[in-house]
């Protein structure tokens, strides 16, 4: 497929961008915001009771709070305004589209917002469930599996925003850490929510569609886009993955469940890091965007679904442009559906980057 050939639209539902629509959206983030400003607990909290409104907690999914409406039940309204509004194009100008699924559109809870200075790479972020509705979840859960206790606290010990992984308890192998029993039920938790989240939405997603296609025949596909987290990949517990929701460790596979939701209703990854090699990342902090990719590479191939690609920093020079290509068309016949490079902007036209851009488009062209 052509690169670039395609308009990627981001629902990035009930977050800052779903303002650029002017059908029915609005008025959605409208409401939310007057409903934000009197119950915060509507936003994901930290445990410091830090908030931002960057995207409403998971807590909220099932409750009506929002003029009578789940907060799903929202996103299924905008949804539907969506395609109604831009049914004209669906399927031939617009062939993907990205469901937005957590801050900045990724399936993950924020756990590194580096935006308002809370957290710095490569930190290990903080658990973010300290909303009102997060927790009495995890203290219903926790009383049904008869150990009340683990319900009535979040897990102790953790560390904060930019904690390194060694001297934090939770991460290494104690009491309490997250091998424990406690540990596991918390993680099991924490990821499951998220699993849930995308569960939810996607299904909503492709009923949508499913139902505009039926009339039209043209097919549009989904995207689900992934985090990028990739340092401390190397160690036992990972613990930046495990705060952002992905309940990957050294024993668990945590980009199984996420694409195993994804094939049940056709969609596809979306993965960063294209652009990214661990011989160009510091040794010490344990990254391995390579590592990384090969797993949700591997899952994928498992559920058999498409996968999409997208950069994770700026690169115009020869080398980044080489890994890109390399990571989209791979030696053993497994090419990326499309790539994405997000936020284009006026560097490209400077002479030496327009130079190595244009060859690159040439023969990325050539190859997807
Ligand atoms: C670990 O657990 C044991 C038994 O429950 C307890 O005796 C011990 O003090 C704990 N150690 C730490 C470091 O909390
Ligand atoms: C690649 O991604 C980053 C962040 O996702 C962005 O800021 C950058 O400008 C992107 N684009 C290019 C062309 O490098
Ligand atoms: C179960 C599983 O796939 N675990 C992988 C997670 O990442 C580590 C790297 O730390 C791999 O070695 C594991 O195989």
């Amino acid at each position: 497929m052509l690169l670039f050939a395609f308009i990627q639209i981001c629902i990035c539902l009930v977050g800052k961008e779903a303002s650029v629509f002017h059908s029915g959206s609005e008025r959605l983030v409208l409401l939310e915001l007057q409903i934000g400003d009197v119950n915060k607990d509507i936003y994901y909290r930290d445990k410091s009771g830090f908030s931002n409104n960057d995207y409403l907690t998971l807590g909220v999914d099932q409750l009506p709070l929002f003029g009578g409406r789940t907060a799903v039940q929202c996103y299924e309204d905008f949804m539907l305004s969506f395609s109604t509004k831009f049914e004209p194009y669906l399927g031939n100008v617009i062939e993907e589209i990205s469901i937005g699924l957590g801050p900045s559109g990724e399936l993950r809870y924020p756990a590194h917002p580096s935006g308002d200075g809370r957290w710095k790479f490569p930190g290990i972020g903080e658990f973010q469930c300290h909303d009102k509705y997060m927790m009495e979840d995890l203290m219903a859960v926790a009383s049904q599996e008869g150990k009340p206790q683990w319900g009535s606290r979040d897990p102790p010990n953790t560390g904060c925003y930019n904690s390194f992984p060694s001297g934090v308890p939770f991460f290494e192998e104690g009491n309490d850490s997250f091998l424990s029993d406690y540990g596991r039920f918390f993680l099991e938790w924490y990821s499951g929510k998220l699993i849930c989240h995308a569960d939810a939405i996607l299904a909503k997603a492709a009923d949508v569609l499913r139902r505009r296609q039926e009339e039209e025949k043209s097919s549009v596909m989904l995207v689900a886009k992934i985090g990028g987290i990739y340092w401390w990949y190397k160690t036992s517990s990972h613990p930046a993955e495990l705060t952002a929701g992905y309940y990957n460790t050294s024993l668990r596979d945590g980009y199984d469940p996420v694409a195993s939701v994804l094939s049940r209703h056709g969609a596809a990854l979306n993965i960063p890091c294209l652009d990214m090699a661990d011989s160009e990342i510091p040794e010490k902090y344990l990254c391995s965007p390579e590592g990384l990719r090969r797993q949700i590479h591997d899952v994928s191939k498992k559920w058999t679904i498409h996968v999409t690609g997208r950069n994770t920093s700026e690169r115009f020079d020869e080398m980044g442009l080489r890994q890109i290509r390399e990571n989209c068309v791979q030696p053993n016949g497994d090419t990326l559906r499309s790539f994405t490079f997000c936020r284009m902007n006026e560097k490209i036209f400077r002479v030496e980057n327009w130079n190595n851009f244009v060859p690159f488009i040439r023969q990325m062209s050539a190859d997807m």
